[in-house]
């Protein structure tokens, strides 16, 4: 059995949706859209692969010896389930964030890695890492083609698979690309509720609703409202995507739903314990809570407004700001009577603003 023969096999055994390899070459075409998204600010001042576009788009800057890419996709909508009812006061986590389901994909790549050090050659294994543009990777290699989402789509799963992969020095075969795309469906561009996906296959980060869960600081006012009960990344563009239709269908109800109030209430210890596996930058709970906040004005559930009020005297100013305006959100005597309290205590110019805009 050859090598390639021997990977995809224990890869299939793996349970992987998708398995190709290309080889390590660069990816200039992907370096220059890298660089012009950062000319033009649409990457919205995100690091990951935009930090050193030469060296995200190069294997061979990093790993000198680099020959082959060995590339996985791994569905995760059967374990992530479909989000539950929408009941008052809960809040909605994107499917790929339910649970941990880089950790399967991780294990899968783990086996690839010790079959090509077995055969004594180098491997290491590269998932969401800033060295390599995981999706350019997955085309390349013939796991799917690029989505006018932007997702890499991949038979039978569509949009609904995480993408990993295995760098070898081993000169391994390649496989032949796949010849397949989206042809005349648009189907997510309308569907992101904030116009983020401004032309096919491209997506401009400052409008997307997935980056502004994992932002610091203050999400924008005008996308607040469309963050509706989200906590954790957006899932729209992919809901929307046909060709992930019938792996939705297999996903059962309950996934991602979660109680907007015990996250507000739990300790820094608690929601890391809990929400470990998101990006939160400097693993900063208060991210969590800030959205919480946020999907709490959108989606109140009994006991919104208190806990809102009691986030008006938060030490974090960004979370006092954005109590405010889920207060203003919900509107009434009640959240009123919180926010006049709340502007007679404020001495920061920053929710005071927020506050008054409230008030409105
Ligand atoms: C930064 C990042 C983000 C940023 C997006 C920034 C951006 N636009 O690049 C934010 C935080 C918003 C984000 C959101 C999400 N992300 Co993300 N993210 C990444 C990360 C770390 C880097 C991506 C990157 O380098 N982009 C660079 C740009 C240049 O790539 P691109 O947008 O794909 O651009 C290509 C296309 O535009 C194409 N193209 C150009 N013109 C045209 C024209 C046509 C017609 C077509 C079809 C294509 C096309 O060519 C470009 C490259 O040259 C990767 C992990 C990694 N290390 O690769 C994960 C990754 C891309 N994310 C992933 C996921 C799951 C998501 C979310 C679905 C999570 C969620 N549910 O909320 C959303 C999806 C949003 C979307 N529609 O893309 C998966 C995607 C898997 C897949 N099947 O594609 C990845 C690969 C992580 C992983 N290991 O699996 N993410």
């Amino acid at each position: 059995m050859t090598l390639e023969t021997r990977l995809e096999t224990a890869a299939r055994a793996a349970g992987v949706a998708g398995f190709g390899i290309a080889g390590a070459e660069p990816f200039p075409e992907v370096r220059r859209e890298l660089e012009r998204r950062k000319a033009e600010g649409s990457h919205a001042g995100l690091t990951f692969t935009y930090n050193d576009p030469e060296r995200s788009t190069d294997l061979r800057t990093s790993l000198r010896w680099a020959q082959s890419v060995v590339v996985v996709a791994w569905s995760y909508v059967d374990a992530a389930g479909s989000p539950g009812q929408a009941t008052p006061g809960s809040g909605r986590v994107a499917r790929f964030a339910t649970e941990d389901h880089y950790r399967p994909l991780r294990r899968a790549l783990g086996d690839l890695a010790a079959i090509l050090r077995d055969a004594a050659w180098n491997a290491e294994v590269l998932v969401d890492d800033n060295r390599l543009v995981d999706r350019a990777a997955a085309v390349r290699a013939g796991v799917g083609w690029w989505g006018k989402s932007s997702m890499v789509l991949v038979p039978a799963a569509g949009p609904w698979v995480l993408l990993g992969s295995v760098v070898t020095d081993a000169a391994l075969a390649a496989t032949a690309p796949m010849r397949r795309d989206c042809g005349t469906c648009t189907a997510c561009i309308p569907a992101c509720p904030t116009g983020a996906i401004v032309a096919p296959g491209v997506l401009d980060a400052r409008r997307c609703l997935a980056r502004w869960a994992q932002a610091p600081g203050v999400i924008p006012v005008d996308y607040r409202e469309a963050m509706g009960d989200r906590i954790y990344g957006c899932d729209d563009c992919l809901d929307a995507c046909p060709p992930g239709f019938r792996a939705l269908d297999r996903a059962d109800g309950g996934g991602g739903r979660l109680d907007l109030l015990r996250v507000l209430s739990a300790s820094d210890e608690e929601l890391l314990a809990e929400f470990g596996h998101f990006y939160l930058p400097g693993r900063r709970p208060d991210v969590l809570r800030r959205n919480a906040l946020v999907a709490l004005g959108n989606n109140p559930g009994p006991g919104a407004v208190a806990a809102a009020v009691r986030y008006l005297t938060h030490d974090n100013w960004v979370l006092r700001a954005h109590a405010a305006w889920a207060l203003g959100a919900m509107a009434g005597a009640e959240p009123r009577a919180g926010l006049v309290a709340g502007l007679a205590r404020e001495d920061d110019p920053r929710v005071r603003v927020e506050i008054e805009a409230a008030l409105r």
